[in-house]
């Protein structure tokens, strides 16, 4: 039967703060899907090469100063316009590994702690976005995260930041949400990625039920 109805693609996410190792496994999360057969791509986020990933990038960069609620839709917003695509994409049985996304979104402008801007208003404009099939969460303290060859110079790139960044993501951990312990070695956490990447795309095989987020 999966001849005549092959399922959809799983939509598998990673996030975590800053060198936590989210770049390097979902790098080779896909390498590793690809070997096996499975129709994979690697997405990130923000996506820096459209018009608002521009603007974005240009913000984290330092290059301008964007009010903090405006930046927050901008990245939002550019998730929106990749949506279509991400469907698109998953409907024709390709797997999305995507590096950050709505968590990353809710996560790092929640943790500015700024008046009017808690966790449910971020969390709102990326209300009724296609949802994960899973979530990769890499956790790692922030203090073992700056060991790693330390942080770049991009904003929010600080320890005190990154340490409150962490207390926001697990506010946002949901029934999506597995946690891997990141502080060992790249073969021993990639090891358990794998498993849960491998699940998810199963089970979507299968014909789980896309969601959206935080409806
Ligand atoms: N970031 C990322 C946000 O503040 N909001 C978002 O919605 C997303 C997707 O951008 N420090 C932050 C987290 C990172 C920075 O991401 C750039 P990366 O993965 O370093 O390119």
């Amino acid at each position: 039967n999966t001849a005549k109805h092959p399922g959809r693609g799983a939509f598998v996410l990673f996030e975590g703060v800053d060198r936590c190792g989210k770049t390097t496994q979902s790098q080779r999360l896909v390498q590793h899907l690809k070997g096996k057969g499975v129709d994979a791509e690697l997405w990130r986020f923000p996506d820096r090469f459209t018009a608002i990933g521009r603007m974005i990038d240009s913000y984290l960069t330092g290059e301008t100063d964007t009010d903090d609620a405006a930046v927050h839709l901008l990245f939002s917003a550019n998730r929106w316009e990749k949506r279509e695509a991400m469907l698109a994409a998953l409907r024709a049985g390709r797997t999305l590994i995507v590096d950050r996304y709505a968590y990353s979104g809710a996560a790092f402008t929640a943790a500015k702690n700024l008046p009017g801007l808690d966790l449910e208003w971020c969390k709102a404009p990326d209300k009724g976005l296609p949802a994960p099939d899973a979530v990769i969460f890499l956790a790692m303290t922030p203090e073992a995260a700056a060991l790693r060859g330390g942080y770049g110079n991009e904003r929010y790139e600080k320890e005190e930041m990154q340490r409150e960044v962490a207390r926001q993501f697990h506010l946002l951990a949901d029934d999506r949400w597995q946690t891997v312990d990141a502080a060992r070695s790249v073969e021993d956490v990639e090891a358990e990625v794998r498993r849960i990447a491998e699940d998810a795309v199963a089970c979507c095989l299968e014909g789980a039920p896309l969601r959206v987020l935080w409806a």
